[in-house]
Formats: structure tokens, C-alpha cells, sequence
């Protein structure tokens, strides 16, 4: 055989293909140890999402989650989407949480107002993707969760959670403030009850992009760790976004700029973060929530 004949056959044969698949992983560069992965080499890290936990990594950027057509397929059905669950926030609009603005503050909203919707809610969700978007979500995080079923709980009145919640940022808002999952532990109703089941320290954040924006949008990860934590951030007082991030803004960061389709899932719940302001026409949409192990570690709980 000739070189060239060679390398044919090498670039034909499937199993080689693999090969040069299972190499489309990388790791970040930056103060936080990321791993970059197409999804389709997600169960090469069966164990990633207790290592996240647990501390050993930080975070994966999964490619490729939703598929071109997929996300045409949402562009196209979002805009007339008109559900009740649904809320104007100073950074966009908030879905799948009916935030009470009187009140103006998204971790002290009423329980009824979290569980009356949620049931509808889900079913929305499967009709604006035309997939089951849960159920997307829920695959790949258990692609990196071992045996670990993926569940979304319920209240004592069988009332589910949302597995997920969307958020829009309009351009130049302010988008996300910084904030750390584990300081809402302590602070948001629904997130407490789930504290007898779960393990709620040291939980998981994930999204999925589904609008990309022109620019900005970034994740950007604080060097700052809970329980490290800004004394007047984590007080009783709900900061606005701007007085957040003027308290970290010191801070070395590390950013990460997803694209669309792809999928967050990351140590939300220790890692200080938030998201950069958006610039540009198009908003930043993404469909995200949180997920921790069950405190008999044989499920991973996901909620938004
Ligand atoms: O981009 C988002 O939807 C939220 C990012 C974030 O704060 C998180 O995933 O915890
Ligand atoms: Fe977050």
C-alpha cells in the first residue's frame, strides 16, 4: 500500500473515525478546569458529573446539543409563544417562573405561583421545540451521571417542579448579575424544600444556548469560591445587578462563550458568576435550571 492509499483507508474506516471523534475534546484554557466536548463523546465521562460536584473539574462545554434544525425549529415558534408563566425582569424576561414583580425581588416568589403553572409549563416547552426538550436535557446530563437516574421532584402535594427555566437578556441590560447557586439555597422557597431529598450544597448549573447573541453574553466565572462570599451580596437585601458586579469586578474571570445548541453544565453552586452584558440585536436566550444527587446519590434531581 502507498502512503497516500494508506491514509485513505485510515480516514475510511469508521473505527479510525471514532478515534479522530474522541480526540474533538479539549481542555479550556483559564483558572478553572473546563472540559470542551462534542456530545456525542459525552459518555467518555461517565463519572463527570460527581467529579463537577465533588471538585475534581469544573465544568463542560457540550457541543452540539441541539441541532441546527432543532434551534430553526424553536427560532421559529418562541415569538408566538404566549404563556401565562412568564415575567418582565430588569435583564429580559424570565419563563416557567411567575416572579412577583410588586415585590420586585426573583428569590422570594410565592410557592403557588412556582407549582400552579409547572405541569402546563412542561408541556409548552415540548410544544415550542417540537421535542422533548426535557427529556434532551435530562440524556445528557445522565450521559456523565453513572447509573444516576435523572428525576424532576415534586412537592408533597405531587405538584412537579420545572426542569428548566428560560431566560431571555435583551442587549445592553445588564444581562445576569453575579450571584453563586448555593447562596439561593438559603434564600428560595422552592429551592428549600427540596433540601429533606437532595443534597443541595455544591449543586450543578446547567443551559443549553438556544439564541445566540451578536456579542458579549459570556459565562464569566469569579475567581471566588463559597463559602467565600462578598459580605453585602450574600445579606438578607436583594442587590440589583450593577451593585453585584461592582463588588467582584476585581476579580480575575474566566469566560466561556458557548455557541448555539451547545450546553452548560457547570459548579453553579460554588463558582461566583454571572453573565456579561449582552451587545448587538439579537437577544441571549437559554432554557437552564440546576441538578444535584439525591442524598442516597442514586439520582441526580434537576430542577429550574
Ligand atoms: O445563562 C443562563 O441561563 C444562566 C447562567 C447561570 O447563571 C447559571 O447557569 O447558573
Ligand atoms: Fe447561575
Amino acid at each position: 500500500m502507498s502512503t497516500q492509499e494508506k491514509r485513505e483507508a485510515l480516514t475510511t474506516n469508521p473505527r479510525e473515525n471514532y478515534q479522530v471523534e474522541s480526540m474533538a475534546m479539549k481542555k479550556i484554557e483559564g483558572m478553572y478546569n473546563w472540559t470542551d466536548v462534542d456530545v456525542r463523546n459525552l459518555d467518555q465521562f461517565p463519572n463527570g458529573f460527581k467529579d463537577i460536584f465533588e471538585g475534581k473539574l469544573d465544568g463542560f462545554l457540550i457541543r452540539g446539543v441541539l441541532s441546527e434544525a432543532e434551534l430553526q425549529v424553536f427560532k421559529n415558534n418562541f415569538p408566538t409563544w404566549k404563556t401565562e408563566d412568564r415575567t418582565a425582569m430588569p435583564f429580559g424576561e424570565y419563563y416557567g417562573k411567575k416572579v412577583n414583580t410588586t415585590e420586585g425581588n426573583f428569590q422570594l416568589l410565592k410557592l403557588e405561583d412556582y407549582f400552579s403553572m409547572s405541569d402546563k409549563f412542561r408541556t409548552e416547552l415540548k410544544e415550542v421545540f417540537e421535542i422533548d426538550i426535557e427529556r434532551r436535557i435530562m440524556e445528557t446530563i445522565g450521559a456523565v451521571a453513572q447509573s444516576c437516574r435523572v428525576v424532576v421532584p415534586r412537592n408533597d402535594t405531587n405538584q412537579s417542579f420545572i426542569p428548566a427555566s428560560i431566560r431571555v437578556c435583551y442587549p445592553y441590560k445588564g444581562a445576569i448579575g453575579a450571584h453563586v447557586g448555593n447562596d439561593f439555597n438559603y434564600k428560595m422557597p422552592e429551592i428549600i424544600l427540596l433540601d429533606e431529598i437532595a443534597k443541595l450544597e455544591g449543586q450543578l448549573s446547567f443551559f443549553i444556548l438556544v439564541e445566540q447573541p451578536d456579542a458579549g453574553g459570556e459565562l464569566a466565572l469569579f475567581d471566588l469560591v463559597w463559602p467565600k462570599s462578598p459580605e453585602s451580596v450574600v445579606g438578607a437585601e436583594q442587590l440589583s445587578n450593577e451593585e453585584r458586579n461592582d463588588v467582584l469586578e476585581n476579580l480575575k474571570t474566566m469566560n466561556i462563550q458557548p455557541r448555539a445548541g451547545d450546553m452548560i453544565l457547570f459548579a453553579g453552586g460554588r463558582i461566583w458568576h454571572r453573565v456579561k452584558d449582552v451587545e448587538g440585536e439579537n437577544n441571549r436566550t437559554t432554557i437552564g435550571g440546576f441538578a444535584t444527587l439525591s442524598k442516597d446519590e442514586k439520582e441526580i434531581i434537576m430542577w429550574g
